[in-house]
């Protein structure tokens, strides 16, 4: 996969050299280039923004450096044998990033992203290239940062664990959090090592038995209950076939209620925990 990434501050995407991506880098596995949008601009000061038409607080990306930044950036790309570009643009008026989004992008062969400052690129620019090519509008959840360039960085390590070759076992990714098909997609429970004793805390002798993992409940319970208390969202989206015995005794313990429609539903007033 190729990565492209236009940035005013290229060095705050430093860390696509370490651990994970660094090394999906190193073998060849993901091929990234990081470009400084100043170099396509062409006055003293190196002029990337300007005062909103219409008024309003901050400035605006203009089109002029991103127009040019791009048209080299794909030219580039294509030259080199890339193809079927997407443009991803971190917004925080974008699609939710999920999981979904993580698997989809990870079948893509070339990625370009275009993190922003301010209040965000002149339209024009996503307008125009998207005639040519996808391009989508990405967040990474509900509040405001500063800038794209972090969103690049979640994004970047969310799809590059994906590729093939890049996590150590093939099947690790399977059953993630938020897998698509994941368990009822269930948040992932607890973990634990060595020591089998720690500050009078241990470890109970089916876990240290294996027998959970053998039965396939490896934390199963305590999965469901994460999920329950953290993620009231993910429940009421299951239909009850998803629950077994066990998972209907911890929901009703956590006061869900069946209801006739076959979901589980609780009560507002008992939300806090
Ligand atoms: Cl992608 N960018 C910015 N600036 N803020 C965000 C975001 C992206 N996602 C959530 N908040």
């Amino acid at each position: 996969m190729r990565i492209d990434v236009v940035t005013i501050f290229p060095e705050y995407l430093e860390p696509l050299n370490v651990s994970l991506v660094g090394k999906a880098r190193a073998r060849g596995r993901l091929d990234v280039h990081v470009h400084d949008l100043r170099d396509w601009t062409y006055d003293r000061h190196n002029t990337v923004d300007d005062t909103p038409y219409g008024g309003g607080p901050g400035m605006v990306m203009k089109t002029g450096p991103w127009g040019d930044a791009l048209d080299e950036t794909l030219a580039d790309g294509f030259e080199a044998g890339a193809h079927s570009p997407v443009l991803v643009v971190p917004t925080p008026s974008g699609r939710p990033f999920t999981q979904e989004l993580a698997v989809e992008l990870s079948e893509r062969p070339w990625l370009i992203f275009t993190p922003a400052r301010y209040e965000g690129i002149d339209r024009r620019v996503m307008d125009e290239y998207a005639t040519r090519m996808p391009v989508v509008e990405v967040s990474i959840g509900d509040y405001v940062l500063a800038g794209g360039e972090a969103a690049v960085l979640v994004i970047t390590e969310a799809v590059a664990r994906l590729l093939p070759g890049v996590l150590g076992n093939a099947e690790s990714h399977r059953d993630d959090s938020f897998a698509p098909g994941a368990m009822a997609d269930l948040l992932e429970g607890p973990v634990f090592t060595k020591p089998p004793e720690w500050r009078g805390s241990g470890m109970t002798a089916v876990s240290l038995s294996g027998l959970h993992w053998m039965l396939g409940r490896r934390g199963r319970d305590e999965a469901f209950r994460r999920t329950a208390v953290n993620r009231p969202d993910l429940i009421e989206r299951c239909e009850a076939s998803a629950f077994d015995k066990k998972d209907r005794e911890i929901l009703s313990i956590l006061g869900w209620s069946p209801e006739p429609g076959g979901r589980f539903w609780r009560r507002p007033e008992d939300m806090e925990q």
